[in-house]
Formats: structure tokens, sequence, C-alpha cells
């Protein structure tokens, strides 16, 4: 060593920003909402000595960690909270020095939620686990499941067993996914999506069709036949919502066609027990607003989102600009959205993104449309570490999100992610993961 007290100085200076910046946050993704922390330090190896009592006084899904020197303390008005204290201890467990301290920490929204479409390409059960898997590690609640579209129908339905022709989820493997999301505090919403979209619903029924790739509203052999169908779903699924589609239907007559169609269609969802979902393009159809939830995307139609919540619809957010993840990341990607190739929805953008105060808004979600997703590499490239920016804006304050401060975080929960072999999209050296094209 050229310069023994040069290096002295600078691995001293090095220890002293660590001490610094630690002292800034704590390495927890999402950020907590209220970090309190001593000099103290807790000693690890009594990481197996923790209390988990309830207290009523907390909101739900929130929690409050008191660290001692030689004991934890984790207080939760429910079972969501004291499951997220644990993936806030697991985090911090990681680092070498755990500080003692008091950590009170609840979500901005109750819907933190991720869509995986598997009607375009089918990823099957063990990627959807690993996705759950970090779902729940970064507090996100809702797990929306696209399983139906034109390209194919995902979930087996006993009365109509036609309606699967290639690659599906059995009633049996549904049942395991809803318990393991479960097991993480995921409530999963099913969308069978009607009445476009719907061109393998219509390939096996022919004559319920009106065109090649919607249903024919004014067949009065439609409803029962999805009342069915919907009650079938509705048994399968325990979660209080049922996602029911509704985009994308133009041309002649469609819109008194889609209002006819969503007014029964969704009075069935509501007589099986279940809330619907609609995309905001079913915002004409007038549906009740104490009963229907909008689903907000059209990010060229601010004016629908207005709407929606002036008229008091309950509304979740995910407007495709910048919230969907198979638009790319970095310019340097060569295989985006369908059309708009090279179209970037940066990480930075979905974390700035301004959202509305308004008290209609249940929170926010990204989407997976799996056009151009064939491989779970590539699903792993296009979500993360997107998602983990979506999941820190969906339950921190927003007076408490810092991009450069989330950066840092992001930067110790690499390490993570490559023990478990995400694929994911490393945007510090874009050569190190090149870009699985399918
Ligand atoms: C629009 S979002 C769609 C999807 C496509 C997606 C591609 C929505 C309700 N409909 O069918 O896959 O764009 O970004």
């Amino acid at each position: 060593m050229r310069y023994p007290l040069l290096s002295l100085f600078a691995s001293a200076a090095l220890f002293f920003w660590t001490c610094i910046s630690l002292h800034g946050g704590v390495p927890v993704i999402p950020e907590p909402n209220s970090v309190n922390l001593s000099e103290k330090t807790f000693n690890k190896k009594n990481l197996g000595r923790i209390k988990y009592v309830t207290a009523k006084d907390l909101p739900a899904e929130g929690y409050e960690i008191q660290i001692k020197k030689k004991r934890i303390l984790v207080r939760s008005s429910d079972e969501a909270g004291k499951y997220y204290a644990q993936q806030t201890l697991e985090q911090l467990s990681r680092a070498d020095v755990m500080y003692c301290g008091i950590i009170k920490d609840a979500p901005r929204y109750g819907w933190r939620g991720f869509m995986l479409d598997e009607a375009r390409h089918f990823l099957g059960k063990e990627k959807v686990k690993e996705v759950l898997d970090l779902m729940g590690r970064y507090k996100l609640n809702r797990f929306h499941w696209h399983l139906s579209d034109d390209q194919g129908w995902r979930v087996e339905i006993k009365a109509y067993p036609q309606l699967c022709s290639g690659e599906y989820y059995t009633q049996e493997e549904i049942r395991e996914i809803v318990a393991y999301a479960a097991e993480r505090h995921i409530e999963v919403i099913p969308e069978i999506d009607m009445p476009g979209h719907a061109t393998a619903f219509t390939k096996t029924f022919p004559e319920l069709a009106l065109g090649e790739r919607t249903v024919n509203p004014k067949n009065e052999k439609l409803y029962p036949v999805l009342e069915t169908i919907i009650r079938e779903l509705a048994g399968l699924f325990p979660g209080r919502y049922l996602h029911i589609g509704g985009d994308e239907v133009f041309g002649e007559g469609w819109k008194e066609l889609q209002k006819e169609f969503e007014l029964r269609h969704s009075a069935n969802v509501i007589r099986a027990g279940k809330t619907p979902i609609v995309w905001d393009d079913a915002l004409e159809s007038e549906l009740d607003r104490n009963t229907t939830l909008i689903h907000w995307w059209r990010a060229d139609h601010p004016e629908s989102l207005k709407k929606a919540l002036e008229v008091g619809y309950k509304t979740i957010i995910s407007p495709w600009d910048p919230f969907y993840l198979d638009y790319i990341q970095d310019e340097r990607c060569k295989e985006g959205h369908l059309a708009w190739k090279q179209y970037v929805n940066g990480m930075d953008e979905i974390y700035g993104y301004k959202l509305s105060e308004d008290q209609h808004v249940m929170g926010i979600q990204a989407n997976l449309w799996t056009e151009r997703v064939v491989t779970g590499e590539r699903l792993d490239y296009m979500v993360f570490p997107r998602l983990i920016a979506l999941a820190e804006k969906a339950w921190t304050l927003e007076s408490n999100l810092n991009y450069q401060n989330f950066l840092e975080r992001l930067e110790i929960e690499y390490g993570y992610l490559d023990s478990i072999q995400v694929y994911y999209y490393d945007f510090r050296d874009f050569d190190r993961h090149p870009e699985p094209l399918k």
C-alpha cells in the first residue's frame, strides 16, 4: 500500500458516511413512515425473541416495532400488519448493525396492486409464486390476474371445459395459488375480459358472438352462460372483487350495446356476491357508483379519471404512462410495447408520478401485458426493479418519498434480488443482464 495514511483516512470517511446515511433512514423498502433510532445497538442473536401483540389502536395493515437491546416488540391491529412488520425486520436484519428504536408504519393506500396478463402468454404457477413472494416482500396486496383475452382462456370452468384449449390453470391449481397469495396477505382478483378481447370465448361459443372479438349483448342466451361462469369463479376466488374488463370496444352502436351488456353482466356479478371492477372505457355505461370500481388506465384520457372521481366511483389508478411495465424502461431496449416499441416508462417517472389527492382513489397498480413476454426471464426484466418503485409509492407517505434515497436503498436490495436469481433490469450496468427478447 503506497499511501497507508490516505487509505486509512478514506476508510474512516467511508465508515463515517455509512453511519450518517444509515441514520438518514433504514435499509427498508418501502420506506417506513416514521423511524426513530438511537445510538444503542440490538444484539442480533436475539432475533428469535420477538413478541407480537395485538393493538387495536393501530390502523389496518399498520404496525409498530420497538427494538430494545435484547428483544423486539411488534404491535399490530391485524395479521397483515404483523406480516409487514416481519418483512421490515427481515430487511433490517441484513445490515451488520441493527439499532434500537421505534418504527411506526402504515400504508398510504389500501390498494397496492400488480396485474399479470397470462392470457397472451402463459407463464405458469412457479413463476406466479415467485412474483407473489416479491409482492409480499414489498407490501403489495392485490394480484390482478388477467385470465382471458383473444389469445387464450386460462382458468378451468367445469361447466364449459372446452373454453380452455391451450395451457391453463385447473381449479385445483387456482386454489393453490390463491392460498399461497393469502399467506402473503395478497388478495387475488381474476379478470375475465368482456365484451371485447373475447376471441377465446367467441371461438368456443360462435353463436354468442358479434363479430370476431366481441360477444353479442343482444343475445339472450349469452347471460345464462356468463352467469354460470361467474358463479364458478365466485366460488373459486374468495376475494371481494371480480374484474369484468370492458376495455377497447369500438365501432358503430357499441356505446349503447356496451351499456346494456355492462348493466346486466355486473348485476350478475353482484348477485354472486362480488364487487365488479371495470376498465375506465366502461365509464359511459353509467354503472352504480356504490357497487362498482373503476380501473383507470387511459393516460391519454385524463378527463375519464376526473369524471370517475367526480361521480364518486372508487378508482384504481394505473395509467399506461407510466405504470405499464410492457413498455421499455431504457432507450437501449429493443422490444417494448406492441405498437410503441420505443416508448419509455422509466422508473423515475413511476416514482415521481403526480397522484390525485381525491378521497375516492383506492390506490395504484402496475400492469404487465405479455404480448411480448414469453419467458420468466423477460418477465423479471420488465417487472423489476420498476415494481419495487411502484410498491414504495403505494405504501409510503408522499412527504417521505425521495428518489435519491430510494435508489440508495435499492442498491442494497439488489444483493437480495441477486441471491434469489431475479433477472432484473440493471440500470447501473446495462450489459450485466442483457435484454431477453422473448
Ligand atoms: C391496452 S389496458 C390493453 C391491453 C394491451 C395493452 C398493451 C387495457 C385495458 N387494454 O389489452 O395488452 O394495452 O399495453
